[in-house]
Order: structure tokens, then C-alpha cells, then sequence
């Protein structure tokens, strides 16, 4: 019979050595899997985490190798090119760090035996990711199994396969189900069985097909009822199965998303597996808290970004009925010697989750474009990926998350099924209601296309807290009145098949430094540690969960200059009482946001009611401005033209770049400080400076908020100096 033992104990981790001999003999320091050697270099800043070959070696004694005639070791995670040796000898090379790979060790084994793992995350061009906003861990970071089988067994050869493809037909009450299996060896016969019917099925050439009607079938039914089948397959003596559900769905150009016939919004959020001191290398109670943060701010699908996750987390899914966006680290910047592995990162992908009743879509790439546009090289990778997966698979659409820049009647959109954008308007530029129209155009355009929303997002250091937040500030509360207006156009627009906010965590970026943090990217419903959840959390959990709860927001904006402040309330309750110091202030009716204004003058304590929850927080009236609530390095007020006399009859910097750039003098002042201000933005920036659409965009948006941009290269004074001139140009 077959026998999965973990092996995570024993391994020692050797950071150099220049060979699997040197490895070996170098010792190293005592490790259990799983494991990265950039849980902490990877998250502090400065773009300097260690990117090489690692090493990791353990004894295998044949008393620890239960009984079976073919052995193999199975790693489900090993970043980013792993090559594996047995007693000295190189047995495989697998380019990829997120997918599962194994290795036949049978005809090798000694009595005592020396495994070696090297596993290199170090710069190349062929291998993704190689450029993206964050962290290419490095490490044997998920488990690693000993399978042993019988000579006749279920296949374990084929690209990290479980040996067992399940593809359910749903017509009617039935469901007619086509399970394959391969087999290795000589087997006449494999028994089939789902509930309690068994079919005994000719194997020929290794492979086996039967199909199963499940009459009245019990659908998987998204969060309502994930209901999950097992199918099983038998040989004499080996046995494999796998969990299944059955469901219909489809996006529609108008309706979006359907589920077993009937309307489901994908409502959702993204998710970077890693956390705070820990890394990639994450236990299973880990995965298990993910899931139940999610579930509980009501989220019904999660876009898994951006690689393949682990084998557990989708199975979680399954479980709790969240609809799964999967994907491959195709990102950013092609690579012209990239093409064979981005294929085989997507056959690896599509084989080893092909039953999760969770995926319902193959992610090709994520804003591949970004540095070079949609060149011929990456259309006709695209094509590749997307002929891959259709040959794969014939029940799920391929799918693409475009960058904002890319024109929506670029070639790349007509490659796969459908299509996503990521927008970041009203964070990285533009104002908020520009998302709003940027679909409105598109949907106008191509009433016929299914667009979602696959990234939308503003950071948010919990430290900093803003009176009237800005985009920019970084401040939590800019954050939450960021989605406010998010939430509101996405209910608007019932068309979008999907929308997932950038992101459910914060998560490392080793080569960001903003925002008052190193080395993370702080878009983040919920800190790197899982431990604060911010405001805008609660938004969501307002406008998508039915447990009801009260939360008020602003708890860590203690300290208030103003007079009159407003109390923020987000609940999925009908009616909020809110009370001052213990006496009643007031009573509001509405749904899920509620605000109050209240006169405060020392020391306060505020809660608020419902029929059912109750939350308190503290304030006090204080007479000048705490700074640590600021991210501005001097504490400047960010805003501070709104405190300046402006003559509205001469330009100023609240002008947008359209009204200057048509005035001589103003125009000419305006360019000379725009070519710095791109100057520091890098790539992007470059691609970006004959895109028609950008410059569209960028002619509505006022001067100051695009000099904000450019952050620390433009200093406050410079933009003053700057306001102070045209201020003198009078508008003609
Ligand atoms: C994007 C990328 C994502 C980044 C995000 C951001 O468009 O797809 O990987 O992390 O923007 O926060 O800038």
C-alpha cells in the first residue's frame, strides 16, 4: 500500500557551499521544514535580502523508509530552481518555486543515504518571477513527503500530478462525472468509486476513463454549501482520491458572475501567502487563520497572487466555498528566454488543482505589459498559455489582470476569455471617481466583454491617522474612505464578474521604503502579522458578512485638534446608538456606515450600540496636532495650501495640468519640474510617457497632487516656491 510520511525533521540548512559534497561536509545548522532564509532579510527594506543557492541535506536511513517497492520524495515548495541529489548523484532540476515537483529516488537507495537540496533564488532571465512589488523568498519553504508504492501504482511522474483528474458535468438534477486516472506498471483493472457506486475499469496503456452519474446531485454551492464529493480509484494494492464538487458557473458581459444558474457577485479580496518573521514558510494553523479572516469579513472569493499557493490553502477553499482566481508568476517584465517556463509553471498549475471545485479561472499573466508593452514576443506567449490551458482544461476560462496603462483595445485583451484590470486611481494618481469611469468607457466600448477588477488598493500605516484624509498620506483613514468610494462604484456596476482589493494582508516587499515602514507594502486590510485589523477591514465586513457587529473607526486617532469630531461607525446593523461618556448622544438608522458629530472638549469615552454589539473607544480634545500621526517626515501639513490665501484669478498648484499646460509661461514652468517629477518613478514612468490614455488622465488631475507623486524628490518647499510663481502668472 501506498505511504506519504512527512519529512520535515532532521534537515540541516548550509547557507554557502560551492558543491552537494561541500554541502554535505560544511555541517550546517540543525533546521525542520518548512523553511527560508528570508524571513527577516526579506521584509526590512533597503532591496538587499539574500538572492543565491542555499543548501539543505539530510540522512535517510532504509529503517525510516517504510515498505514499497518505488520510492519518492515529494517537495510541494522549493524557491525558485531546486536540484535535488542522492548520495552525490543529480537526480532532477526543477525551475519554478511555487509548484509541487517530485523525484523517483527507487534505484538509488543505499542503506544510508544523503539527500541534498540546492535551492537558488538568485537573479536570472528565464525563470519567474525575476521583477514584481514583492519578495522572492528562498527555501524548502512548504513540506516535503516520502511516498512509497507498490511497483503498480498510480502515477506520481507527471509534473507533480496526483494521478487523478475528476471533471463533473452538471445537467439537470444529475451530474455525469469523467474520472481519469494514470497508472504506473501493469494493472488489467482500476475500481472506481464515488458514494456508493463502484465501477470496475480497463486500464489501457496506463490510463483509465470511466464515467459516474450522480443523479439528484448535491451541488457545491459557493459560501452557502460547499458541498465536497470524494472520488476514489483502487488497484490491488494502491489507492489515491481526491475531493471534488459540482457546479455550474459563468461570467456574464452584463450579468457577471453565475453560480449554479443564479446571480453571485465575486466580491473578494487578493492574497500574498507570507507573514511577518516568518516568510513564505508558513504552518498550516497559519493558512487556517488566513481562511478565517477572510471568511469572516465575508469575502466569497480570493484571487491567490501571484503563483501558485499551497496545495492546502486551496483545499481550504474548497472547503469554506470561496470562489479561487489561480495564477502563475508571469509578471511585470517578460523575459524572451521565459517562454518554456512560463508554460511549464501553468501545466504544473493546472494539473496539480485541476479537481478544486474552489478555481474557476487560469490567471495567464499580471500587468505583463508594465515595462514594455503589449509587444509581439508577449502576444504570442499569451497565445501559448492560453492554447496550454485550453487544451488542459475545458471547463475554465484563462484570464488576464491588465495594468491601468494598457489601452482597452489592445490585441492582448482578445487572447484569453476574459479580462480584469487593475486600477489604482485615487492612490497612485488620479482621483477616486476616475475608477468609476474607467469602466464606463470600457463597458460602453465592449458591451460584449466580461471586465472584472483584479487589483484596487491605498496604503495605510495604522500609526498614521488624518482630520481630513488625503491621497498619499498613507493614513489609515485615507485608506477606509478609499474603499467607501470603492465599495459604492462596485455596487454600481453590477457587470464586473469579480473585484479583488490589493490586499487581504500587507506582505514584504523588500524593496519598498514608504509610508513610515521598510520593506512592505501596507495595502493591507490586516497587518503582516495578522494581528490589526484596520478600519477599512470593518468596511468591508459591514457591507459583506451577515454576523452582525459594531465597529467604530478612528480608534488610534486619540488625540483630536478639532472641536467638532466625526464618529465613524461601520455595522451591518439597522440602527446605531451612539453614547458619550455613558449618556446617549444620538440614534442613527442607515446601513453599514454611520456618522456622528460630536463636540468633544477633554478626555472621552464614545460607544456605540446595537440591538446586539457593542464596541468603545477613547479620544481626548488636545490643542495642538500630534505628529506621530503624520507620515510627513516634518511634520508638515500635508494640505498646506488649504491654508494659504490663493488668488484664484492667477494659477496656482490646485490647477490641473490641462489648464496650465495651455498657458505659455505657466506651461513652460510646469514641464521643466514634470521631468523630474517622472524622472524618479522609474520604469513604469518611461512606459508611460507616449501612452495617450495616461496623459489623458494625467491633464485632469491638479498639479499638486501629481508632484505628490514623485515623493521625497520634491520637497514641500520646493512645491511652495513652485506655487509662488504661478501665482503670479494671471489666467488669461
Ligand atoms: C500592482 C501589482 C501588485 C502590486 C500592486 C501595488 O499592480 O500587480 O503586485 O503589489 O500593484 O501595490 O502597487
Amino acid at each position: 500500500m501506498r505511504n506519504v510520511t512527512l519529512l520535515n525533521e532532521g534537515w540541516c540548512f548550509v547557507k554557502t557551499a560551492g558543491s552537494a559534497n561541500e554541502a554535505v561536509n560544511a555541517g550546517g545548522t540543525e533546521i525542520t521544514l518548512p523553511h527560508t532564509w528570508n524571513n527577516i532579510d526579506g521584509q526590512d527594506g533597503g532591496n538587499d535580502y539574500y538572492r543565491g543557492t542555499c543548501w539543505y541535506t539530510r540522512t535517510l536511513k532504509q529503517s525510516e523508509i517504510p515498505n514499497g517497492e518505488n520510492v519518492y520524495l515529494e517537495f510541494n515548495g522549493a524557491a525558485m530552481i531546486a536540484e535535488v541529489y542522492i548520495n552525490g548523484k543529480k537526480l532532477v532540476s526543477h525551475e519554478g518555486g511555487y509548484s509541487t515537483f517530485r523525484v523517483d529516488i527507487t534505484n538509488e537507495l543505499e542503506d544510508v543515504n544523503k539527500i541534498v537540496v540546492s535551492t537558488n533564488n538568485g537573479d536570472n532571465d528565464y525563470v519567474y518571477p525575476q521583477k514584481a512589488d514583492f519578495t522572492f523568498y528562498g527555501g524548502l519553504y512548504r513540506e516535503v513527503n516520502l511516498i512509497t508504492v507498490p511497483k503498480t501504482h498510480f502515477a506520481l511522474n507527471y509534473m507533480g500530478s496526483p494521478g487523478i483528474k475528476v471533471t463533473p458535468i452538471v445537467s439537470g438534477e444529475d451530474a455525469d462525472v469523467k474520472v481519469e486516472v494514470w497508472v504506473t506498471g501493469n494493472a488489467e483493472t482500476v475500481d472506481i468509486t464515488i458514494d456508493t457506486i463502484t465501477k470496475t475499469v480497463e486500464v489501457n496503456d496506463g490510463y483509465a476513463v470511466e464515467y459516474i452519474m450522480i443523479k439528484n446531485v448535491h451541488l457545491w454551492n459557493g459560501i452557502y454549501d460547499p458541498y465536497l464529493y470524494t472520488a476514489t480509484a483502487k488497484l490491488p494494492d494502491d489507492e489515491i482520491s481526491t475531493r471534488f464538487g459540482c457546479r455550474t458557473f459563468l461570467m456574464d458581459p452584463e450579468k457577471g458572475f453565475i453560480l449554479n444558474g443564479k446571480s453571485y457577485p465575486l466580491r473578494g479580496v487578493s492574497r500574498h501567502q507570507d507573514w511577518r518573521g516568518v516568510g513564505n514558510a508558513l504552518t498550516k494553523d497559519m493558512h487556517d487563520e488566513d481562511i478565517a479572516i477572510i471568511k469572516e469579513m465575508g469575502a466569497n472569493t480570493i484571487r491567490l497572487a501571484h503563483y501558485q499557493h499551497a496545495q492546502y490553502f486551496y483545499e481550504l477553499c474548497d472547503k469554506a466555498g470561496i470562489i479561487v482566481w489561480a495564477e502563475i508568476p508571469y509578471i511585470t517584465m517578460h523575459m524572451k528566454n521565459g517562454v518554456a517556463n512560463t508554460l511549464s509553471q501553468m501545466e504544473e498549475l493546472v494539473v496539480q488543482n485541476y479537481n478544486h471545485p474552489s478555481i474557476v479561472c487560469w490567471g495567464l499573466s499580471n500587468e505583463i505589459t508594465a515595462v514594455s508593452g503589449a509587444s509581439d514576443e508577449i502576444l504570442e506567449n499569451h497565445r501559448k498559455l492560453n492554447d496550454l490551458c485550453h487544451k488542459l482544461d475545458k471547463t475554465r476560462p484563462t484570464v488576464l489582470a491588465n495594468v491601468f496603462m494598457l489601452e482597452i483595445d489592445s490585441p492582448l485583451l482578445e487572447i484569453p476569455d476574459i479580462n480584469s484590470y487593475n486600477l489604482y486611481f485615487g492612490w497612485y494618481l488620479g482621483e477616486l471617481e476616475q475608477n468609476d469611469g474607467f469602466f464606463d468607457q470600457y463597458h460602453a466600448k465592449y458591451p460584449n466583454r466580461v471586465i472584472g477588477f483584479s487589483e484596487y488598493g491605498a496604503d495605510a500605516n495604522p500609526r498614521f491617522q488624518a482630520l481630513i484624509p488625503e491621497r498619499g498620506d498613507y493614513s489609515e483613514s485615507y485608506q477606509a474612505v478609499y474603499h467607501e468610494h470603492m465599495l459604492k462604484m462596485i455596487e454600481a456596476r453590477p457587470y464586473l464578474w469579480a473585484t479583488h482589493v490589493w490586499n487581504m494582508f500587507d506582505f514584504a516587499a523588500d524593496g519598498r521604503d514608504e509610508g513610515g515602514e521598510h520593506g512592505v507594502n501596507q495595502k493591507g486590510l490586516v497587518t503582516m502579522d495578522r494581528k490589526l485589523k484596520k478600519d477599512a477591514f470593518y468596511l468591508y465586513k459591514a457591507y459583506w458578512s451577515k454576523e452582525p457587529f459594531v465597529h467604530i473607526c478612528g480608534r488610534r486617532y486619540v488625540d483630536r485638534v478639532e472641536e467638532m469630531t466625526e464618529v465613524k461607525v461601520y455595522s451591518n446593523e439597522a440602527s446605531i446608538t451612539l453614547k458619550v461618556d455613558g449618556k446617549v448622544f444620538e440614534t442613527k438608522n442607515g446601513q453599514n456606515i454611520f456618522k456622528f458629530q460630536v463636540p468633544i472638549s477633554k478626555n472621552h469615552v464614545i460607544s456605540a450600540e446595537s440591538s446586539c454589539c457593542e464596541d468603545t473607544i477613547s479620544i481626548r480634545k488636545v490643542s495642538e496636532q500630534n505628529k506621530d500621526y503624520l507620515f510627513s517626515k516634518d511634520g508638515d501639513i500635508i494640505n498646506w495650501f488649504d491654508k494659504e490665501e490663493l488668488n484664484k484669478d492667477y494659477f496656482s498648484v490646485t490647477d490641473t495640468l490641462g489648464e496650465l499646460m495651455q498657458h505659455p509661461e505657466a506651461g513652460m514652468i510646469v514641464s521643466g519640474l514634470m521631468e523630474k517629477a517622472s524622472a524618479s518613478r522609474g520604469d513604469v514612468a518611461e512606459s508611460v510617457k507616449d501612452n495617450p490614455n495616461l496623459q489623458r488622465m494625467m491633464s485632469r488631475m491638479t498639479l499638486h497632487s501629481i508632484l505628490k507623486q514623485a515623493g521625497e524628490s520634491i520637497t514641500t518647499e520646493q512645491i511652495k516656491g513652485l506655487n509662488k510663481m504661478l501665482q503670479s502668472i494671471k489666467k488669461s
